[in-house]
Parts: C-alpha cells; structure tokens; sequence
C-alpha cells in the first residue's frame, strides 16, 4: 500500500485470475464458504486486503450465484470487507476446454515438463481464446480510468495482456506466469506458441519466480517472434512497445506471533488425532493431488528408507495431505489411484497392528488444520518434479516458531534458490531421497534449529509484499521513464 501511495497515488487495482479467492459451496441445505487450495490465491489475497480494488475470476461453487447481488459483485472477505470480487460465469463448455483442456491438458505438461504428454486441441484452443476475450470485456467493464494496474494471474490468461493493451494502451500491465517457463525447444512444441507470446508481450511487465524461467521466455521470444532483445536489462521490445522480463519469488504473509502461538499444542492434538505415539515421529507433505508434486515419489523414497533402516519401522508416520484437484481429467484421476495402490502396497508391507506407515487423506482441509500439521511435524516433504516456487515449503518454515523441525526440499522447486538450508534432494532418485529422510530424523536439535533460524529469516524479510512492492515499483519505474521519453 505505502508503494502504491509513494508511486502511483489514486492508482485503481484490479487482479485477473482463474481461480477465486472464496468459494460459496452448498452443503447440506447450508452456505459453506472454502478457501481454495491454491498457490495464487494463498500469495495474492493478503495483497488485495491490504491495497483493495477488484478481484476479476470465474465462480466455482454450487452457491457462488446465490451469494451475489445482480451484479456479480460481492464484498470479501466477508468478516473484514477490503475489496471487490467480480465473478464470471463461464458455460461448462468454455471452462472445459479453456480450463481443463488447453490450460491443464496443454499448458501445464508443457511448462511443468513432468513427461506427461501435453495435448493441445483446436476446440480447446478456440475456448481458451474465447474466455481470454470474455475477462478482457470485464477488466474494461470494472476499469474506472485510463491507466488502471492490472495484475494478470497466470497461464490461463496469456492473451489477456495484449487484449487489453488493444483497448487500454495507457494501462500498467503486470502479468506473473506462476509456473515454469519450458526452454524454447520444449515450448516450441505448442502449435500456438506465437499467439501466445505476443499476447503476453501486451504486458509492461511479466514476472517469472526465477531468473531461469525468465532467461526460458526471453530465449522463446528471441527464437520465435521479429523482437529486439536488451539481456542486459531483461527488456523486449516488440511491435513498438518495451515488456520487462523480471523475477519476483513468490512468498507468504508472515504470521504474527499471537497466530502461531495459540496453536502450540499442535504436535499433542495432531498426535491424538492421528492415535500416535509418543515416541514416534511425525512426516508431512501437503499439495494438491497433482503429479507435478512429486507424491508417489516421495513414497518410493519411504519404502527405500524402510527398507535401508528398518528400525523405523514403527516409528515413523506419513501424514499426506492431498486436496482433490482437477479430478475430471485422466491424468488426475489415474494418480489419485496409483497413490492409493501405492499406500496400500507400503502399508501392507511395513504396517502391523494399529500402525500404518502412510495415512493418506485425499480430502480438502481447513488451513488451521494445515497449520497444526506444519507445526507438529519432524520433517515436512516438498519433493515437486517442477515447481515454479511451492509455498508449502515457505509456510513450513514460517509456522515453525519453536525453530525445530526439518524439511526435505526439491532442487526442481523454485523454492531451492532461497531456502537453501534445506535438505536439498532430486526426486527422481528415490534411494537419495530416503537418506535425506534419514538424516532429517536422526538431526541434532542444534542443527535444526540452526537451519530453520537462517530459513526463516529469508521467508520473513522475502515475503509476499516485498513480491507485490517490488513488481509495482519496477512498473512505477517504466511509467515513469515512458512519459518522460515521450516528452523528449
Ligand atoms: C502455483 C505454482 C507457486 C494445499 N492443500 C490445501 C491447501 N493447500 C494450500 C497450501 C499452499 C497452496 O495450497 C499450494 O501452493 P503451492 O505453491 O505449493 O502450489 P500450487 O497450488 O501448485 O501453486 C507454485 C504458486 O502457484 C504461487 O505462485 O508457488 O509453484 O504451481 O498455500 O497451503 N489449502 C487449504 N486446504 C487444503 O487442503 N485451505
């Protein structure tokens, strides 16, 4: 908000997405409202709260209708109202082939390159363009001025920059690509590739996590598009305009202490719940059942620790949390099931009596469910196959007040490039994988806590404002030198 009021007073925020922030649902004749599992909204809702505007993004639930006025327009959050959410209402022919077929059967194989064959289909294709047209309609609908900020979310809107800058050629455009950026062979495959780069070069700014997934897009733009590339400065220019190519890492809020403090009986309640033993220690992953995240392998890994350190055996549990995620596409579903093969398999092998090894729960949580996990665990799993950030390891660290506790963290996750005091590991190799488990159960407190001391300063100082500060400050930058190369 402070860089707002310093740089661009009386700006207007609007924020584009796919997903929204809250979601109305019907559950036994009662309104129930959910918080999305989901990287974007966890990063993006404490900036709207604190810079209002408006949140453009397509109703999910079963009651969302019901909970709007004719206008589509809803205050929220609904205990403290801070901004505006504008719904869209997409038939499910539109959501399924822009959201579910070029969006996650295309785009996120191809940028995730987790050798899951990317399809992409015309019909697919021609929603996805349709859909982009549609919120472009409803960003100038909601845009009271000339030059709003709009915050364009991700790659189911990579049309969208150039759709407004068409009808709004004074607007600050900052679009963030959540997820990696492919090299430009692997990204060559797309048959609209071209499209899609031109329209994201609609932006003033697009923002990847890390420099490797800029310098990835500088190369696609570079090798498929007329454009003059500056790698000093990461600036393209294209069809008379200039996009910046920057990296802004991704965080959370940082939680304040009387937050973290009243859950401090976490470790004992989560004990109970899960009919632990006193003695026994205590893993965690949480993500969406999704096969980017790496979960099966993260169970390979068990199994070779188990099978390396079998004294473990019984004192050892996995809590996995997988919320139900794109459920209706093949991919999704064939995972879900191999995971339950999976556990059933390990826990046929290494359980007995009472004590299953993995507990599995394929259900959507609470977030002050999540935050007692973080807090009761030993060791918390990040082992993504490609991960643009992954916020589980950042909120991880930022639960851990008492400074205990270890976590095991992808090298393909952006994530890697900051906390680096993390038990690094390649998830493909399942062996390894199980050592660093072991090595995470058998740490000195001493040394836990001096690795979660460091790690928890970067998250701190690098959280989801200084993201939000620094994006608005670059853009502030490039307004500012535009007018003043016009006026020259
Ligand atoms: C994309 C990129 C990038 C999980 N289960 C539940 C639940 N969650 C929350 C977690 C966390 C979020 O969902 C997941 O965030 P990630 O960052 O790990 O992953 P993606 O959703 O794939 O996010 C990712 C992110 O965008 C931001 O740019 O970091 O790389 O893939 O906040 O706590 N939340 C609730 N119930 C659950 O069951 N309420």
């Amino acid at each position: 908000r402070q860089v707002l009021d310093s740089e661009m007073p009386d700006a207007e925020v609007i924020v584009v997405s796919n997903r929204q922030p809250y979601i109305h649902e019907l559950v036994n004749g009662r309104i129930e409202l959910q918080i999305p599992a989901s990287g974007l909204v966890s990063a993006l809702e404490p900036i709207m709260r604190t810079c209002s505007g408006t949140w453009i993004a397509h109703g999910s639930g079963s009651a969302d209708r019901e909970t709007v006025d004719q206008h589509d327009h809803i205050s929220v959050p609904p205990d403290k109202p801070a901004y505006t959410l504008r719904r869209v209402w997409l038939t499910d022919e539109e959501y399924k082939g822009y959201y579910y077929g070029f969006a996650n059967e295309g785009l996120w194989p191809l940028c995730h390159i987790a050798f899951t064959r990317p399809v992409f289909r015309a019909a697919d294709w021609e929603c996805y363009q349709a859909v982009n047209r549609k919120f472009a309609d409803i960003v100038l609908e909601e845009a009271k001025g000339k030059r709003p900020i709009v915050l364009v979310q991700d790659y189911h809107f990579a049309l969208l920059p150039q759709l407004i800058r068409e009808r709004l050629p004074e607007a600050i455009i900052i679009t963030f690509w959540h997820i990696p950026w492919p090299n430009s062979e692997v990204f060559s495959v797309c048959p609209w590739r071209d499209q899609l780069l031109e329209g994201l070069l609609g932006s003033s700014i697009v923002g990847f996590h890390i420099q490797f997934h800029c310098n990835n897009f500088i190369d696609s733009v570079d090798r498929f598009l007329e454009s003059r590339i500056d790698r000093e400065t990461s600036a393209i220019s294209h069809a008379g305009r200039t996009t910046l190519v920057h990296s802004y890492p991704i965080s959370i809020e940082w939680p304040d202490a009387t937050e973290t403090q009243a859950k401090c009986n976490s470790r004992a309640r989560i004990f109970e719940r899960f009919g632990l033993r006193e003695d026994m220690k205590l893993a965690v992953g949480v993500e969406r059942l999704d096969y980017t995240k790496g979960i099966l392998d993260r169970f390979h890994a068990l199994d070779e620790f188990f099978h390396q350190h079998s004294d473990w055996i019984g004192r050892l549990v996995f809590v996995q949390v997988a919320a139900p995620s794109r459920d209706t596409l093949p991919a999704y579903r064939s995972l879900h099931q191999e995971c339950l093969d999976l556990v059933a398999d390990i826990n046929e092998r290494y359980g007995s009596g009472d004590y299953r090894p993995i507990l599995l729960l394929a259900e959507h949580h609470g977030q002050g469910m999540l935050g007692e996990l973080y807090r009761a665990a030993d060791l918390c799993v990040v082992s993504s196959l490609h991960d643009g950030m992954n916020l589980v390891a950042k909120e991880f660290v930022a639960a851990r007040d008492d400074e205990a506790g270890v976590l095991v963290l992808s090298t393909f996750a952006g994530a890697s490039r900051e906390l680096l005091e993390a038990l690094i590991v390649n998830p493909y190799d399942p062996a390894a994988m199980g050592e660093a488990f072991f090595k995470a159960l058998s740490m000195p407190l001493e040394e836990q806590r001096e690795r979660m001391r460091r790690m928890r300063e970067v998250v701190r100082s690098n959280n989801v404002f200084r993201w939000a500060g620094s994006m608005l400050v670059d853009a502030a930058r490039l307004r500012d030198r535009e007018r003043l190369r016009d006026s020259w």
